[in-house]
């Protein structure tokens, strides 16, 4: 999130994709609503269903599931083609737009319409509603992300608010609200398989960072692999996981997976989790750590299953980072109840018994304030080094001195931080940076400019132009020494830049200059190490359209993606819509959380949402002779089947499914009821949507593709 929740009060307009915070994100609808009443601020929702964020929108867009970058490119064709982008912002802080603008040319509105199903006049109108109407605020969620072109629909918005000129305004920027409280934390402590705490990567100079900063032998680490190969090599993906134990595909493994531990995750938010489950009877041992039985705990149908009741956040304490950058500290309420244990001690137990405690616990006490300051001292990259337990803790004293709108102390002892000293946060006297990107205020103020990531000068190869990629003669913060683009700073202290040198000597040297440690650069709408190196639409793998499979087709089937042989174009059959003829897509609603043990465990939130449903349009129910509340069997091409009652309703159109993930108990037609511990069945009890999402995966972050599959509907 470049900006924050509350400084979407500051916009002139705001546009949510692929979002239903009204569901997902309920607290941060006081401050949109905020916009919208008090500033007057179209509110534009664009979405296949009509949402319950979407019945509080200005202009509700219905979109065809998959197609935004199509509908963007189209919006970002239409800016230009009449002037209105921000020409001295692009002319000074954007790379690569005359090669971006060369590509957005072929979406006119006539082609949106063809691909989204958005009428041509209506892109045009949203166009000028948000040119006029600067800055917007700009939101993409899981309806954004969760296709196999995710990653590129993902930088069409952020292009879209470059173009506008909204980035680094407040009222303005690309705010991606996140998914559970600490994700963005636990984002940033990377628990993902493709780098090192702080996005170091995995490169040898990553490791030997780390290990400095936890003061352990590089090559200590290095003998903990089987070959050197392995420890500089992505792994596998939540998502795929499982492919590393059945092996149906080509697999780069020195051999299958044989342990499973699901630390804090529920097992049917995986995608195709009938196949996931072929994989529990493969394996030799499981552990589930977690407040609730999952639903891994019923479909493992072995002895060899641990489980380890963890306690909840409520029991323990410690650091956690919000949706804005913005880090809180937890306080424990109680001890852990009913004999559970929380995540630390858990840890401390395993690491004892795998036998490196002394290593693991070197230079720590084991407190949660210990922790945080380690990971301080280590994530230089995104300036997480200011935010000492001791500040954090006297912000959650002092709550009450921050200003709702921006954020920022009036008087007290935290006069001028901004609340939660969101990153970067570049040493213990930074006030923390509310507004990535905001070059109007010092960088020792929380100002920032762009990082200069990607070298000095680039040659496109669409283009063979030459550009350089430092920010123009004349832009920089206030207070800097240099007035122009300026490179990231290294060899204050010889032989480390910025983010190694653990002295902190670089960043304070940057700051005393009035400038940001990692340089001053231009935005890219050209990722020349992108498969597209301008995003473009490309149908959904399982597409309701043969038609536009061959304008635009998916990419080459990838031989290993982190450790996976993944299906792209052998897995686009234009011929699958004619047995699957319905597009499917899932979500969530507000009542239940993620894969669900949780809240279907709570009596009151299971007696407001006790049931399983798949939302249909009253018209396709009327052809099918489907009536409210009967059951159905939905199909997907995979061979998963579910039975669920029908949920009439307008929300959606009469070609799309919706279903919520969030039930689990049952599995294709069975109650596994009999499964679950004894005492701790959950209230609510229902199938799982993810055994009917269909294969599919981000071409580069794998993530599944559960908002564009298809799939076929019976009466049961
Ligand atoms: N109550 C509740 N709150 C939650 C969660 C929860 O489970 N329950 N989960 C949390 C988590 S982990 C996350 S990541 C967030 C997710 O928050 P959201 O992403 O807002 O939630 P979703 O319902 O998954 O998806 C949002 C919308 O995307 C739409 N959509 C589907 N396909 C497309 C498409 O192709 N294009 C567009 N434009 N829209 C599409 C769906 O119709 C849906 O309304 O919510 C967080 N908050
Ligand atoms: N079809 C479909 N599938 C999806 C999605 C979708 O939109 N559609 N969304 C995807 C997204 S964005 C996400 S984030 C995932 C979410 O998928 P999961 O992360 O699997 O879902 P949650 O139920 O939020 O899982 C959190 C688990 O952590 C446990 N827990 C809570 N507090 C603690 C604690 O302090 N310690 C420990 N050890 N455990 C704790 C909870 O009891 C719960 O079982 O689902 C993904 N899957
Ligand atoms: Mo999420």
């Amino acid at each position: 999130m470049t900006n924050s929740l509350n400084d979407i009060r500051h916009a002139k307009s705001m546009i949510f994709i692929g979002s239903n915070a009204a569901e997902a994100h309920p607290v941060a609808m006081q401050h949109i609503l905020h916009a919208r009443e008090v500033n007057n601020a179209p509110l534009i929702v664009v979405d296949p269903r009509f949402t319950k964020l979407a019945a509080k929108a200005t202009d509700y867009v219905r979109i065809r599931p998959g197609t935004d970058a199509a509908f963007m490119m189209g919006l970002i064709n239409v800016i230009i083609e009449n002037g209105w982008q921000d020409k001295e912002f692009i002319r000074t802080r954007v790379a690569g737009f005359p090669e971006m603008a060369a590509v957005a040319k072929q979406y006119t509105p006539g082609a949106v319409e063809e691909i989204t199903g958005i009428p041509a006049a209506e892109t045009v109108r949203i166009a000028k509603l948000l040119a006029d109407n600067r800055p917007t605020s700009l939101t993409w969620c899981m309806g954004g992300t969760q296709h196999h072109i995710g990653s590129s629909i993902t930088r069409t918005f952020c292009i879209l608010q470059l173009v506008l000129g909204n980035m680094g305004k407040s009222g303005g920027g690309t705010n991606i609200f996140r998914g559970h409280d600490n994700v963005q934390g636990a984002t940033d402590m990377c628990v993902l398989s493709h780098s090192l705490p702080a996005y170091y990567g995995l490169k040898d100079g990553s490791w030997k960072h780390w290990c400095r900063v936890w003061d352990v032998d590089y090559e200590w680490i290095k003998s903990r692999f089987k070959a050197k190969k392995w420890m500089n090599s992505k792994g596998f993906t939540l998502s795929r996981w499982y492919e590393g134990v059945i092996q149906e595909d080509k697999i780069e493994q020195y051999t299958p997976i044989k342990a499973l531990i699901q630390w804090g995750c529920g097992a049917n938010s995986n995608s195709m989790f009938h196949k996931v489950r072929k994989a529990y009877d493969k394996l030799d041992l499981i552990v589930l750590i977690d407040p609730f039985p999952t639903m891994l705990a019923a479909a493992a149908d072995k002895d060899n299953i641990y489980l380890l009741p963890s306690a909840s956040q409520y029991e323990t304490s410690g650091s956690v980072t919000s949706t804005s950058r913005q880090i809180q500290w937890r306080d424990k309420v109680v001890d852990p109840v009913h004999g559970s244990r929380d995540d630390y001690q858990i840890m401390e137990e395993l690491v004892k018994r795998f036998g490196f405690a002394d290593k693991f616990y070197k230079n720590i006490k084991k407190t949660p304030e210990d922790i945080t300051l380690e990971l301080g001292r280590g994530s230089l990259t995104i300036g997480y080094n200011g935010q000492t337990p001791e500040r954090i803790k006297r912000q959650m004293a002092n709550w009450h001195t921050f200003d709702i709108d921006t954020l920022q102390a009036r008087g007290g002892p935290c006069d001028g931080e901004y609340f939660g000293l969101p990153w970067p946060c570049w040493t213990e006297k930074h006030p923390g940076t509310p507004i990535l990107y905001d070059i109007s205020k010092p960088v020792a103020k929380g100002g920032l400019p762009v990082r200069n990531r990607f070298g000095l000068e680039h040659t496109y190869s669409m283009s063979g132009r030459t550009e350089n990629q430092l920010a123009a003669k004349g832009v920089a913060n206030p207070g800097s020494q240099v007035m122009g683009g300026y490179p990231e700073f290294k060899d204050v202290v010889p032989g480390t830049n910025w983010k190694t040198d653990l002295s902190q000597k670089t960043i304070k040297v940057a700051l005393s200059r009035g400038m940001a440690p990692f340089g001053n650069a231009r935005a890219r709408c050209v990722v020349w190490n992108f498969p597209d190196q301008v995003p473009i639409h490309r149908e959904p793998l399982h597409s309701p359209r043969p038609d536009l499979i061959k304008k635009y087709p998916t990419y080459e089937d990838q031989p290993n993606q982190y450790r996976v042989f993944t299906r792209f174009k052998s897995e686009q059959n234009p011929e699958l819509v004619k047995n699957y003829p319905y597009v499917l897509t899932t979500g969530r609603m507000v009542e239940h959380m993620g894969a669900g043990a949780e809240t279907r465990s709570n009596k009151y939130l299971a007696e407001l949402k006790p049931d399983m449903y798949a939302e249909i349009n009253p018209r396709l129910a009327n052809d099918l002779g489907i009536r409210d509340g009967e059951m159905v069997w939905i199909e997907s091409p995979e061979g998963g089947r579910i039975k669920v009652r029908a949920k009439l309703t307008e929300r959606v159109d009469n070609k799309t499914i919706f279903l919520p993930f969030h039930f689990a108990g049952f599995f294709m037609g069975t109650s596994l009821r009999e499964n679950y511990p004894e005492g701790l069945v959950p209230y609510a009890l229902g199938e799982p949507g993810n055994i009917v999402t269909n294969y599919g995966y981000d071409i580069i972050t794998q993530i599944q593709a559960t908002k564009d599959g298809l799939c076929r509907v019976n009466k049961a």
